[in-house]
C-alpha cells in the first residue's frame, strides 16, 4: 500500500507543578517505542518531532529558551501541558526557564504558546483538573490548564488527559486519533477527556466484579473478593485500566490487590475521601441481589 508521508508534526512539551511521573510514564510508550516516538514514524506516514522537551533535551539555559521561541515560530503545533499551573504571586512558583536574568513561568508560557498550538493536551490529572498539586491548602493557586484558559478567555481546543500518571496509550492514542481523522475524530466526554480511554467505569470491567454482585467485600488487603470496602473507586471512576493494563500490559492496581484511588477523576484527590476510605453513595448489593450503582453525587451523573 502506497502510504503518504505528511511533514513531521511539531510538538512542544513544558511542565508545570509535578512530581515528572507523567512524562516519566508516557515515555515507557511500547506502542509506538521511544524510537519511533523520537527518530521514526508514530504510525505508518505520520512523525512527531520533538521541538522542545524539558525532560529529555540535552540543551540548557539560555540555549533552551531560545529553542523554545524558535519551535514557538512554527505555527499549529502540538502542545503538550504536564502539572498544574501556580497562578499566585504571577506564577512565581514555577519558572520554564532564564534567559538574559529573565525568569519565564510556566503561567506566561502556557498562556503565550497556547494561542498558536493547533491543540494542547494537558497531560495527567494536575494539569488536566489541578491534582495533588492543588490540593488543599494550595499555597501556590495551582489551576488546571483549562481553569487558565477559562480565567484568561482562551479558546484553543484542549483536550484532558488524565491519570497521576497518565498510562502512554492514553496520550499518543489521541495524537494518532488526530493525526488520522483530525481533531473532530477525537470523541470527548464533559471533562474533555477522550471516550476511547476513558468512556466506562472501571467497575463495568472490573475482574473482581462478580464478587460485588455477590456481596462478597474483603476486610483486609490479601483477602478474596471485591475491595470496595478497603476504599476501592472503582464504582466512581472512568478509565480502561482493567482491559489495558499497565507496564506492558502485566498489571494493574487491583490486578496487585490495591484498590483503585480514583486518579483520573476531576476530585482527586481532596474531594474522593482518602485513598483507603470506603465511599458512602453507593448502594451495595445484600443477599446476592444484583447491585445498583447510584449516579455518583460528585460527577453530578
Ligand atoms: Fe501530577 Fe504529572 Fe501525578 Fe506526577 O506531570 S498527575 S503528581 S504522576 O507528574 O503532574
Amino acid at each position: 500500500m502506497d502510504i503518504k508521508k505528511s511533514a513531521p508534526i511539531s510538538v512542544i512539551s513544558i511542565q508545570g507543578q509535578n512530581c515528572t511521573g507523567c512524562v516519566t510514564s508516557t515515555l515507557c510508550s511500547e506502542y509506538p517505542s521511544i524510537e519511533n516516538l523520537l527518530l521514526r514514524d508514530i504510525i505508518p506516514g505520520h512523525k512527531l518531532e520533538f521541538a522542545f522537551h524539558p525532560n529529555i533535551m540535552t540543551a540548557s539555559g539560555k540555549l533552551a529558551m531560545e529553542i523554545l521561541e524558535n519551535a514557538a515560530k512554527k505555527k499549529g503545533y502540538v502542545l503538550i501541558i504536564d502539572g498544574a499551573i501556580p497562578t499566585a504571586s504571577n506564577g512565581v512558583y514555577c519558572i520554564t526557564g532564564e534567559k538574559d536574568g529573565r525568569k519565564y513561568t510556566i503561567l506566561e508560557e502556557t498562556l503565550k504558546l497556547s494561542l498558536d498550538a493547533m491543540i494542547v493536551i494537558a497531560l495527567g490529572t494536575c494539569a488536566s483538573f489541578g491534582g495533588i498539586a492543588a490540593g488543599n491548602p494550595n499555597p501556590t493557586g495551582a489551576q488546571s490548564v483549562g481553569d487558565v484558559f477559562s480565567a484568561n478567555d482562551i479558546k484553543t481546543p484542549l483536550i484532558n488527559i488524565p491519570g497521576c500518571p497518565p498510562h502512554p496509550d492514553w496520550l499518543f492514542g489521541t495524537i494518532e486519533e488526530i493525526l488520522t481523522g483530525g481533531l473532530e475524530n477525537v470523541q470527548l466526554d464533559d471533562f474533555k477527556r477522550p471516550k476511547t480511554y476513558f468512556g466506562k467505569l472501571i467497575h463495568e470491567n472490573c475482574p473482581n466484579r462478580a464478587y460485588f454482585d455477590e456481596g462478597k467485600f474483603a476486610k483486609k488487603l490479601g483477602d478474596e473478593g471485591c475491595l470496595y470496602e478497603l476504599g476501592c473507586k472503582g464504582p466512581i471512576t472512568y478509565a480502561d485500566c482493567p482491559k489495558r493494563l499497565w507496564n506492558g500490559r502485566t498489571n494493574w492496581v487491583i490486578g496487585c490487590g490495591a484498590p483503585c484511588n480514583s486518579c483520573t477523576s476531576p476530585e482527586y484527590p481532596d474531594f474522593l475521601g482518602d485513598f483507603y476510605e470506603r465511599i458512602i453513595d453507593l448502594e451495595v448489593p445484600a443477599n446476592k441481589r444484583k447491585a445498583k450503582i447510584q449516579e455518583n453525587k460528585f460527577l453530578g451523573r
